[in-house]
């Protein structure tokens, strides 16, 4: 089989080339590549067990030593290098957690095509946009979708609509199928240390999703130091229940971080209490990462569950903001020690200290890896705010991107001319240097961890023949901190239903994350001073509106 030609990637704004040789000088980046990371953990740990999961070829429970690991990253490579697949092609990466994510990674590394980390949820309207800004050339999928749906199904319509605009669809790569043993290992084929590896995604403000292109020198560094800063070494056992595709399941120091000294990756298939704690158990796990609400789920189920959670030595959560209270609860009910985590796929990772005194640990979001993090706190003006005071948080280090992938000037106005990343984040910084995230300055939505940008789904409602207007706000919600809500002025009457606008957005394809758990139907929406609609007047028009519903109620 013979895989059309695809464009070479597109170059992407790095670091300029001083400060690159700082990084490079101060031993942050170093010369190893994703394949040689494997291939020099397989030799210094062969038999120690690398991964524990589910499989999507066998449906059974599988455990790789560190030697399997290679030897079936290799045959993914094979079969890949035998599908067509060149070093630097995009390979869209979409299984849920299971043995084969971490084969499939390496692989992918290994034939120096570039993974780019979809979640098992998106869905053709976001696999699309992927497929289109990435040119991909293959698509890795497996196992059932999120509930029950069929990736396979799934990519057919990607290919319809990717044909339908002029494009190549990707190769569909199933990673159920059996691995060919490979006669002869094809030589490891990955690119330089700091050339584009893969892209990961970023949670996104805009109407399309943006791919964030890193680099094995800026990434392994991050890797390298996460697992240092937690404590990380060959006796930890990590249980990744989050999506593995995820920035911070991924690398904080997460599955790459274990495997970077000799760990054990243990894969959940989902974050409930029954499955994580009965792995918890049985393969003794000392560490997790954990959204806030999965964290509020576990807590009242630790106080009842039979299952032995006394390996669990360090917790982890981060990905959306954890109430200081519920903080202060993982001591006494999990048995476990806290760590807080405040990171971003653009980069900058922070992260509280394992003997940070408990006020820091239950009440910041941690301080930054990197001594060469650069961090500045500033007003709408883009000027430093006093010490202390609240303000946008803008970075840029060793490890945080300074360009999307070919995203534009859409993209380019995330950074500053002088090329700090605008996290859109508003926090404090304490004297310690370590932040408190008070709120958010972006048009995104942050449901319990999902990143969901409001413009993206107020260009799908836009689409309903029916809506004249559509304006996506975040809901505050006690269990996932936000949920969506949007507000949409129908073309007359009468309005199209809620039960309508949600099947409209699930012909659309988008992911089921993104569908809003509430419309508001409006005739009109206030505008701010520049005439624009204002999120914010919205938002408070919601609060007002949930607080008379809760005075209403008994
Ligand atoms: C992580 O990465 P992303 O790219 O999904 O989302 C980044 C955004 C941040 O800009 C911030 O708005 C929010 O998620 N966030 C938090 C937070 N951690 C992330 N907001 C408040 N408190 C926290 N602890 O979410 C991510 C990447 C690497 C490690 C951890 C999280």
């Amino acid at each position: 089989m013979s895989l059309p030609r695809r464009t070479d990637p597109e170059p992407v704004t790095g670091w300029p080339a001083d400060v690159a040789a700082r990084y490079r000088a101060l031993g942050y980046w170093r010369d190893e590549t994703f394949g040689a990371f494997l291939a020099t953990r397989a030799a210094r740990h062969a038999a120690r067990t690398a991964v524990v999961g589910r499989s999507v070829h066998t449906g059974r429970w599988a455990r790789l030593t560190y030697a399997e690991l290679e030897r079936a990253a290799i045959a993914v490579h094979a079969r890949l290098r035998a599908a067509g697949v060149r070093p630097r092609d995009r390979v869209l990466l979409q299984l849920p957690n299971c043995v084969e994510y971490v084969t499939y990674l390496f692989g992918v590394f290994r034939s120096g095509a570039w993974p780019v980390f979809t979640l098992p949820g998106h869905r053709e309207a976001e696999l699309t946009d992927f497929c289109r800004i990435a040119d991909a050339a293959a698509h890795v999928l497996g196992g059932p979708g999120p509930r029950g749906a069929d990736p396979r199904a799934t990519a057919q319509r990607v290919a319809e609509r990717l044909r339908a605009a002029g494009h190549v669809p990707p190769l569909v790569v199933d990673a159920g199928a059996a691995l060919p043993e490979p006669g002869t290992a094809p030589p490891p084929a990955d690119t330089g240390p700091e050339e584009v590896a893969f892209l990961q995604l970023s949670g996104g403000t805009t109407g399309t999703p943006k791919l964030i292109p890193r680099t094995p020198a800026d990434y392994l560094y991050s890797v390298r130091e996460s697992a240092r800063i937690c404590g990380v070494g060959p006796d930890t056992v990590m249980l990744v229940s989050l999506p593995a595709a995820h920035n911070f399941p991924m690398s904080s120091p997460g599955i790459l971080g274990v495997l970077h000294t000799g760990g054990t990756v243990v894969l959940a298939p989902d974050p409930s209490p029954p499955t994580a704690f009965a792995l918890i158990e049985s393969e003794r796990v000392t560490m997790t990462s954990l959204v806030p609400p999965v964290l509020q789920a576990w807590l009242p189920a630790a106080g009842r569950t039979s299952h032995d959670l006394g390996s669990l030595d360090v917790i982890q959560v981060g990905g959306a903001r954890l109430a200081d209270a519920v903080a202060a609860r993982v001591g006494p009910d999990l048995g476990a020690r806290l760590q807080q985590v405040f990171g971003m796929a653009e980069g900058l990772v922070n992260y509280t200290r394992l003997d940070d005194p408990d006020d820091i640990v239950t009440g910041t979001q941690g301080r930054p890896i990197s001594p060469d993090d650069e961090i500045r706190v500033v007003d709408g003006d883009g000027r430093d705010v006093p010490p202390g005071a609240e303000g946008l948080l803008l970075t840029r280090g060793p490890y945080t991107i300074r360009g999307y992938y070919r995203a534009g000037p859409a993209g380019a106005a995330s950074f500053t001319p002088d090329g700090f990343y605008r996290t859109g984040d508003l926090v404090r910084r304490l004297p310690s240097g370590h932040l408190v995230v008070t709120g958010r300055a972006k048009d995104q939505i942050n449901r319990g961890g999902d990143k969901i940008a409001a413009e993206e789904v107020e260009g799908h409602l836009l689409a309903h023949p029916r809506l004249r207007d559509a304006a996506v706000v975040a809901m505050p919600d006690r269990f996932l901190g936000e949920r969506v809500c949007a507000f949409v002025i129908p073309d007359g009457p009468p309005a199209p239903t809620a039960a309508e606008l949600r099947r409209h957005l699930d012909e659309r394809g988008i992911a089921g994350y993104k569908v809003p758990d509430r419309f508001e139907i409006v005739t009109e929406f206030p505008v701010s001073a520049l005439g624009k609609t204002s999120r914010r007047e919205l938002r408070r028009a919601l609060a007002d509106l949930l607080r008379s519903n809760t005075e209403r109620s008994p």
